[in-house]
């Protein structure tokens, strides 16, 4: 195993790995709940060659996208992406669902890297309407200095792989115990209230001074693990395409099962605790599954 340091905080390290092994994977970072860089986890991807911005034009040039409420064709906002620079960046995230609506394209982003498995965002016993509206597979476009809107940790504490496809994107990770110092806004647990965490107002966000923010460079080829709970946000230094990925299983069901509980309460205590009988005996059924190697 070969291993990079990208960033060191505090007592915070993070390092790009190639070759890991699964059993390392899992210990140092799945159930450790580690950030990682991997380096070579999409290697047997078609994407890496294929999702070229031509081919996005070429292909898919009049499909609409909806970025920050306006409506743009997408060889438009590819032109923008590409002329854009830091000043005067073009409007991020331009996302595509590729589950919903190009699931032709599914085949160019298999296989599922070991990393990311197992997963029972699509198990048949996980009830859809658990997962709410997370989009668990999705390709971002962004311009130089296109910067995700929020800080955040991912809808109901799933696990996200972040795979650069094309081009440099820099990210900031924070760790879930400073989830105070972030100001989580009342409403969305998940989001921060801090609107510029590279340029924080201080007198407004007096205990982000408590923050320890990590950020390193993610090139082409390269997958960043963001394990459950971390916060975390993006910018582009270069036009990028890179590919969103979401993961559940039982490194993060307890936190899974705590957000999904929440957000039904909020609704209907009666349906939260239904929810909670329903997971508790799910985990359980996983656990057996998963020892005997049966994916459901
Ligand atoms: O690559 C990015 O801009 C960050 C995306 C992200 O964190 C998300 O969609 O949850
Ligand atoms: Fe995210």
């Amino acid at each position: 195993m070969d291993t990079i340091e990208l960033a060191k905080v505090g007592n915070y390290t993070v390092e790009k790995k190639y070759n890991l092994t699964y059993e390392a994977f899992a210990e140092k970072h799945l159930f450790a709940n580690y950030p990682v860089v991997l380096g070579d986890a999409c290697k047997d991807w078609k994407a890496k060659e294929k999702f070229t911005t031509q081919f996005f034009k070429e292909k898919y040039g009049d499909r609409e996208v909806w970025i920050e409420g306006k409506t743009f064709k997408l060889a438009d906002y590819i032109d923008l992406m590409e002329t854009a620079n830091e000043d005067n960046p073009a409007p991020y995230p331009c996302k595509l669902q590729i589950d919903r609506n190009y699931p032709e394209l599914i085949p160019d982003v298999s296989p599922r890297f070991k990393y990311a498995m197992p997963d029972w965002c699509h198990s048949k016993l996980m009830p859809k309407k658990f997962l709410g509206h997370a989009d668990t597979l999705e390709i971002f476009f962004g311009s130089p200095g296109g910067m995700f809107p929020y800080v955040h940790y991912d809808y109901l504490c799933l696990h996200a792989y972040i795979t650069q496809i094309q081009g440099y994107k820099e990210f900031t990770v924070i760790p879930p115990h400073q989830t105070e110092f972030v100001y989580p806004v009342k409403e969305n647990l998940w989001v921060s209230e801090i609107p510029n965490i590279y340029n924080i107002d201080y007198e407004k966000f007096p205990k982000a001074k408590q923050l320890t923010p990590i950020t390193f460079t993610v090139g082409p080829g390269e997958t960043l693990f963001i394990p459950c709970g971390w916060w975390h946000t993006a910018k582009s230094l270069t036009p990028t395409i890179s590919i969103a990925q979401d993961s559940l299983n039982q490194s993060n069901f307890d936190q899974f099962q705590k957000e999904v509980e929440m957000s039904l309460n909020k609704r209907s205590s009666f349906k939260s605790k239904l929810a909670k009988i329903y997971l508790n005996k799910m985990i359980r059924l996983m656990k057996t599954l998963d020892k005997k190697g049966i994916r459901v």
